[in-house]
């Protein structure tokens, strides 16, 4: 283990997150609309020597770069918000630019996904990017990522991915796996299998994907978790599920964070929590 972090220290000051969020209530009162709350980060963990985990949160992406402190946003609900995490797939080359391009994509599309059949379409457009860009250059050759997020639009939340990535839903202290993990059947004494069976990009031809795509009312309130595997191979899904329950916004992703360190951090961790408030302000 080459990464030091001192786990007794102090987490960083981030609690005026929580008169933010007071803040966006009020915003939402004010003008009648409902917002919704995206706190965020992306580590590399204990263990591997750089990030290749990215993120985007509407225009905003952190590719493949670290965050400890976690960043919350608000969005008016209207125009489609997609937040998702990419996971570059280990053993293969650049997999921190198969995450990078594949985020950056999808900030400058996402406001325009507003059906499933559009998310569809864009999906595949960043299987033929993470392919074209391999494809000529053998320091890139096969290089892919995992994709898994949400598009909150007007009426529904598409909730997608492709790999194994993960979409929970929040909801009554529980957590609940919308997504749809692509991995092999596991090997005897093996809880999930390491390997990925579809990905963007990741193969030397240009292999068609079949996202797993659905939806729900974009409801207020309600929450989602959207998350790589550094946090779920790590933190069981019951403390994971404690941990965003006593807690919101950044200081539910921090925790996430630290609890994720806490059991070793053998992989990169992103995790965004995604949290759509009532214009009533509750
Ligand atoms: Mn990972």
């Amino acid at each position: 283990m080459r990464r030091r972090f001192l786990l007794s220290t102090a987490p960083p000051p981030i609690m005026h997150l929580s008169p933010a969020r007071r803040t966006g209530d009020h915003i939402g009162t004010v003008l009648g609309v409902r917002f919704v709350g995206v706190s965020a980060l992306s580590h590399d963990g204990l263990v591997r020597d750089h990030n290749e985990d990215s993120l985007v949160v509407g225009p905003w992406t952190l590719c493949a770069s670290v965050s400890i402190v976690p960043a919350t946003m608000f969005f008016p609900i209207g125009t489609p918000l997609v937040v998702a995490v990419a996971d570059g797939l280990g053993g293969h080359p650049a997999g921190e630019e198969a995450s990078s391009l594949v985020v950056t994509h999808l900030a400058r599309v996402g406001a325009a996904v507003a059906t499933e059949a559009e998310l569809r379409d864009v999906l595949e457009e960043c299987n033929r990017a993470v392919h074209a860009e391999a494809e000529h250059d053998p320091e890139r050759i096969a290089m892919g990522t995992t994709i898994a997020g949400l598009v909150v639009g007007e009426t529904d939340v598409l909730i997608f991915n492709v790999g194994d990535s993960r979409v929970y839903a929040v909801e009554d202290g529980r957590i609940t796996q919308l997504s749809v993990d692509d991995n092999e059947p596991p090997a005897r004494g093996q809880t999930r299998s390491p390997v990925v069976t579809q990905t963007l990009g990741g193969r030397f031809d240009l292999g068609a994907i079949e996202p797993h795509i659905s939806s729900r009312p974009s409801a207020a309130p309600s929450r989602y978790l959207v998350c790589s595997d550094g946090l779920t191979d790590a933190v069981d899904e019951a403390t994971i599920a404690g941990i965003v329950h006593d807690h919101d916004g950044g200081e539910a992703a921090f925790k996430l964070w630290q609890a994720a360190i806490q059991a070793g951090a053998p992989d990169n961790i992103t995790v965004a929590l995604v949290e759509i408030s009532d214009d009533q302000g509750a």
